[in-house]
């Protein structure tokens, strides 16, 4: 099944939907491995792999390049956050058109101003209006080819502290300008502001969560709640982090490998992942005896 097919299939499956974070080839390939049904384009791990901030600073074909690696590598479909789409409804329009040609299933972006700050930074969230992030996403869905490539759009107004009302007239008007879903944000640790919107959302679209600060929540809640899909976003990145400071830190010390080796994977994983084997056959095949 077409990756755009599988993703929008999950977004408006009856049940609750888990997609995870992967910020690169490899990554990408562990979220398909483990069972995962999609994999969530992270900005904020794929820029910090970059090992720049999550402040457009890398540039939006930067990211096209890392997404393509990922997509070549697996057969589930990717949702990339988008940010705000890198610019205007212009900008939107290219990224749509060069996201499809990628076989990215969707794309998710925020009503906040470029360059976008990460949702979790302390300080000022400026939103974008309304109108303006309407016309990116009729922009958007106006250009897609396969009537299946979703948009998804994000709503800020908790992250910037215009509260519940403000929440919901920008959720039905994305909606009416086109979105597949929405994604509504917070970064309280309890998740009072999302089981507000849920109750008060009286549209139709499929609501997307991302529960990194109340993870503490059962999952169940959401579930009973009515959320649609929920996105773990960005925990490879950081239990990557954990392993590598580790590792990194005792062969420093030790001056060896010797308190190493059984606490990491084989080299033999890695050409696993890599699909060395595929090569070692075709060799076989195409180079002269
Ligand atoms: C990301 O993973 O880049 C996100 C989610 O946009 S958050 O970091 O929570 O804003
Ligand atoms: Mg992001």
């Amino acid at each position: 099944m077409k990756k755009t097919t599988q993703f929008k299939n999950l977004l408006q499956s009856p049940s609750l939907e888990f997609i995870m974070e992967a910020h690169n080839g490899v990554s990408a390939k562990i979220v398909e491995e483990v069972g995962f049904k999609g994999i969530w384009g992270s900005g904020l791990t794929i820029s910090a792999a970059m090992g720049v901030r999550d402040n457009n600073e890398a540039s939006w074909t930067q990211v096209l390049e890392i997404l393509e690696f990922m997509s070549d590598v697996t057969s589930i479909p990717i949702m990339l956050d988008g940010d705000t789409g890198y610019g205007n409804f212009n900008n939107m329009r290219r990224l749509v058109r060069k996201l499809e040609q990628r076989n990215i299933a969707a794309v998710c972006i925020e009503d906040k101003v470029f360059p976008k700050t990460n949702s979790f930074i302390e300080g000022n969230q400026p939103l974008a209006s309304i109108d303006e992030f309407c016309g990116k996403i009729k922009a958007g869905k106006d250009t897609q080819t396969d009537p299946d490539f979703c948009i998804i759009a994000r709503i800020e107004a908790f992250i910037a502290g215009w509260g519940l009302n403000e929440a919901l007239k920008r959720a039905d008007a994305y909606e009416k300008a086109g979105a597949d879903a929405l994604l509504i944000h917070s970064k309280l640790s309890k998740p009072d502001e999302i089981l507000a919107f849920m109750k008060g959302w009286k549209g139709r679209s499929p609501v997307v969560i991302v529960p990194t600060m109340y993870y503490e929540t059962a999952t169940e809640v959401f579930e009973k709640a009515g959320v649609s899909l929920i996105i773990w976003a960005n925990h490879l990145l950081r239990a990557s982090i954990a392993v590598m400071q580790k590792t990194a830190d005792q062969i420093h010390k030790d001056r060896s490998l010797i308190n190493i080796e059984n606490t990491i994977v084989s080299v033999k994983e890695i050409f696993r992942l890599q699909v060395a084997d595929e090569l070692k056959e075709a060799e076989k095949r195409y180079l002269p005896k």
